[in-house]
């Protein structure tokens, strides 16, 4: 891979280096196009710096895969890469589960893995001590890795009968917390003075996030406090949120980010991979390496009226790969073919229109028939009261059973949204023409997309 020469801190004698990276999301498609090509070369840039670096572990905290069932290409990519770890450096590598990933599908090579130093952690034990993975070797380790995957509800808690959400949530705070202790206790029990980095895949108070995160903690329950960090962690290695950052104003509680923009949303973000020093216990070096953007994704907003003098002149950035350019028209005529207006006017451009939104377009309720009243209108904005008032109707259910429900319905509003913005995607893709205004169905603006590639 093509860059700029990295500017890497020199590697002092009894330095224990660690690069931190998460949320590579292996198998994700933008409008329906691959980005094998940004994976391939992302790895082979990591690949490097490892070398370059003569890093001792590194951390994957999380969203190796965009998926529970990834493509096989993904997969081939991804043992591809950690084959090539193992024999061309001596570098460690632990893998967490992020929420994306399923820890059955991760774990199922963990074996093998484990003899190419790949640790994978899919899952968390009722023992902390089986979360710590001490590197090199529990004989002499230089370094603890407490490996704490994505939490889910029953990670945390165990559940009461008739909680109402309030105490739900309560209970998973506390949970997420109290694991996170347990572990920090169990490292200083089995090795003492040894320093400990920690992983987690979860959302931290007052955290910037993109559009292409799944907003969902434990049936979007929302977010932890950086607090919940136990102050003997020298570092924690996050993932979830795309944006590189530090959690809580802690330096020592970061997220990598994405390694490079996964959607629109993080088109502007200067992407990176975390580089941390550990020696005599203390952190040496907190250092961001810049990852090289190979291609770049630029957002184009126009009214109709200027949409072809704006395309005519428009001149976009260019990167080793062909820009990607989303078309955003705030004000779509019904009824016209808006991509096709766009591919006519960008044809023979050295960038490429890979979606055109209207920008009028507007969430549609998913129940056509018309509401009765401002009372049902507001509930069906919230599918939770709908849900409790269902629930209360039903007899025969425990507390806990009821708990339980509503636990599993917050999971699956939270998956609805997703795929909601997924079909979105899709459904942009396909449509060409507008509902007319005061039709049944609330009015859709032009959409298209130059591909016919399933999603
Ligand atoms: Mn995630």
């Amino acid at each position: 891979m093509s860059g700029p020469s990295l500017s890497i801190p020199a590697k002092a004698s009894g330095a224990v280096r660690i690069l931190h990276s998460a949320d590579w999301h292996l198998g994700k498609t933008l409008a329906g196009l691959t980005r094998e090509e940004e994976h391939l070369r992302w790895l082979d840039f990591l690949l490097s710096v490892i070398q370059q670096s003569q890093a001792d572990v590194l951390i994957i905290a999380g969203d190796v895969f965009d998926s529970a069932n990834p493509p096989q290409s993904a997969q081939e990519r991804y043992y591809t890469f950690l084959s090539r770890v193992y024999q061309q450096t001596s570098c460690e590598v632990v893998v967490i589960a992020g929420n994306h990933d399923s820890p059955a599908q991760l774990e199922a090579p963990k074996r093998v893995l484990q003899t190419l130093r790949v640790r994978v952690v899919g899952t968390v034990s009722e023992n902390p001590e089986d979360q710590l993975i001490p590197l090199p070797s529990a004989s002499s380790p230089s370094v603890v890795v407490a490996a704490v995957p994505f939490l889910r509800d029953r990670d945390v808690r165990t559940g009461q009968p008739g909680q109402s959400a309030a105490e739900i949530r309560a209970e998973i705070l506390e949970g997420i917390r109290a694991r996170y202790q347990q572990i920090a206790d169990a490292a200083h029990r089995c090795y003492p003075g040894i320093p400990v980095v920690a992983t987690g895949h979860l959302t931290i108070d007052g955290a910037r996030a993109t559009d292409s995160e799944r907003e969902i903690h434990i049936g979007g329950l929302g977010a932890v406090s950086h607090e919940i960090f136990s102050e003997a962690f020298s570092y924690v290695a996050l993932g979830h949120l795309h944006v590189a950052q530090q959690a809580g104003g802690r330096e020592s509680v970061r997220y990598s980010g994405s390694p490079f923009p996964l959607s629109f949303s993080e088109a502007g973000d200067i992407k990176e991979l975390r580089l941390i020093d550990l020696r005599n216990g203390q952190v040496q070096h907190n250092e961001a390496i810049e990852i090289p953007l190979q291609r770049y994704l630029i957002q184009l907003h126009s009214c109709r009226a200027d949409l072809t003098q704006k395309l005519s002149s428009f001149n976009p950035p260019t990167g080793d790969l062909e820009t990607w350019v989303e078309v955003v028209v705030a004000d779509p005529v019904a009824g016209e073919n808006l991509f096709e207006v766009v591919q006519e006017a960008s044809k023979d451009k050295p960038w490429k229109v890979v979606r055109v939104l209207g920008q009028k377009a507007q969430r549609t309720p998913s129940i056509s028939s018309k509401p009765e009243s401002a009372v049902e209108s507001s509930l069906l904005e919230h599918p939770a009261e709908v849900f409790q008032i269902r629930l209360q109707s039903e007899e025969g259910l425990s507390d806990e059973e009821r708990s339980s429900l509503t636990l599993a319905f917050q999971e699956l509003i939270s998956l609805h949204r997703e795929k909601q913005r997924e079909a979105e995607e899709t459904a942009a893709a396909n449509a060409t023409t507008a509902k007319t205004p005061g039709g049944k169905k609330a009015a859709r603006s032009t959409v298209a997309e130059n591909t016919g590639a399933a999603q």
